[in-house]
């Protein structure tokens, strides 16, 4: 495709998956404490260490960017006064680090799930103080996205939406999660610095039913709010799995509305309906999922985050390195095993035979130009009969030709 492996996989690092994450869960307590720190107590200094650490594992990996959430690299102090200050002092230090090693930020993000004040939610909670606790960590998010050139912005909504629709006006929390996102557009463009934003859809976990369910329910929720121009989406492998899609099908939807716009890579596993962000090794579906990126033209300005964790019990820093390559290793071969099935324009072939109806008869011209109208077309029916040549689409064939592709 005229494109080194390079200029078409841009990885991204995630901070809470390799620094933050401890290895605790809903049943056990951490398992690997990482402490880049050696003997410093002090919040603000081991956040110091956490920075160096953290490019340090970017470096050794070879990763272009990184992603993070405003809590992963700051102690959140006794205040939001406090928590803006840490924010400074940090984002200093990270850009330092960038200037030091020329990785670049895809993406940050602010974390309006974890504090207490948004078990009902950020921009769709039922208090205005909570409302504008959201929007200082926006703002914020936003300065930092400016200082550090963050290519997007991502809102994955924690715990945007509801546990009972008895005591929720759906409605009404809609309206108030449009005006956020229209909020957030505005202050970008005041301090003159518009990434492209992102919804991260996912289905449920936090809350029963999470309001940016998919990527055709998020599109939806786009347009009705006049959002489009400044939205695209981040699409997650697992959460599509949680949805009840495949991921490229999730990428297909995202790309046909024009808004795909990055990825959090990782894989479910088949028995557990959860998030449970393995890391991606599956190469038959992430060669689906390349395919779809690559007739989008790529991921620009988006990347690939891992958006995966090591299991608790793979606690080495080691495992954390060779996870990483594991999952880059499966994006380069899917990489080059999509990029075949564009080059060989079989499937291209297969498509466009399926649809030659409309392509080349009289009929289905008048279709695609307009000129046909419920009238003519029933006329012409009832010319025929009803009668319709019926052909096979000889399916089993084509899904097997996908093995002659894989690498
Ligand atoms: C959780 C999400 C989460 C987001 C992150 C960035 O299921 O995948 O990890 O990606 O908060 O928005
Ligand atoms: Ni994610
Ligand atoms: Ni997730």
């Amino acid at each position: 495709l005229g494109k080194t492996m390079k200029e078409q996989l841009h990885f991204a690092l995630a901070f809470w998956h390799t620094i933050t994450m401890d290895g605790s869960d809903p049943f056990g307590t951490p398992t690997m404490i990482r402490d880049f720190s050696t003997d410093a107590s002090d919040p603000m200094e081991i956040a110091h260490h956490r920075v160096d650490a953290f490019f340090e594992i970017m470096q050794k990996l070879g990763m272009e960017y990184f992603c993070f959430h405003d809590v992963d690299i700051a102690p959140e102090g006794n205040s939001l006064k406090e928590f803006y200050a840490n924010l400074d002092e940090i984002t200093d230090h990270i850009k330092e680090k960038m200037d030091e090693t020329g990785i670049k930020l895809l993406w940050n993000t602010a974390n309006m799930f974890s504090n207490p004040r948004y078990m009902n939610g950020a921009s769709t909670t039922n208090s205005a103080e909570v409302y504008a606790c959201a929007a200082a960590q926006i703002r914020k998010g936003l300065d930092i996205s400016k200082k550090l050139n963050g290519k997007n912005y991502v809102f994955w909504g924690g715990r945007e939406g509801y546990e009972s629709l008895l005591n929720t006006d759906m409605g009404f929390e809609l309206d108030n999660m449009g005006r956020f996102f229209h909020l957030a557009v505005d202050y970008a463009k005041s301090i003159n610095h518009l990434p492209v934003f992102l919804i991260e859809p996912k289905p449920k976990e936090p809350m029963k039913h999470q309001y940016d369910f998919d990527a055709a329910t998020a599109m939806a929720f786009l347009q009705k709010y006049d959002l489009t121009d400044y939205f695209k989406l981040n699409l997650e492998t697992n959460h599509a799995w949680l949805a009840g899609h495949t991921f490229e099908h999730e990428l297909n939807v995202a790309r046909t509305y024009n808004a795909l716009g990055s990825i959090d890579a990782n894989q479910g596993d088949y028995l557990l309906g959860w998030d449970t962000d393995e890391f991606p090794t599956l190469v038959v579906d992430i060669t689906l999922a390349m395919y779809q990126i690559l007739k989008n033209g790529g991921l620009n300005p988006g990347g690939i985050n891992f958006d995966a964790k090591v299991r608790r019990t793979s606690f080495e820093m080691e495992d954390l390195i060779l996870a990483h390559i594991a999952g880059m290793d499966t994006y380069a071969r899917a990489l080059k095993g999509a990029a075949a099935m564009i080059e060989d324009h079989y499937l291209e072939g297969i498509v466009e035979k399926r649809y030659e109806s409309f392509h080349n008869t009289d009929l289905g011209k008048s279709i695609l130009d307009g000129s046909a109208t419920l009238t003519s077309l029933a006329d012409h029916a009832l010319e025929e009969g009803g009668k319709v040549e019926l052909k096979s689409n000889h399916l089993e064939y084509v899904k097997s030709v996908l093995n002659d592709y894989l690498v």
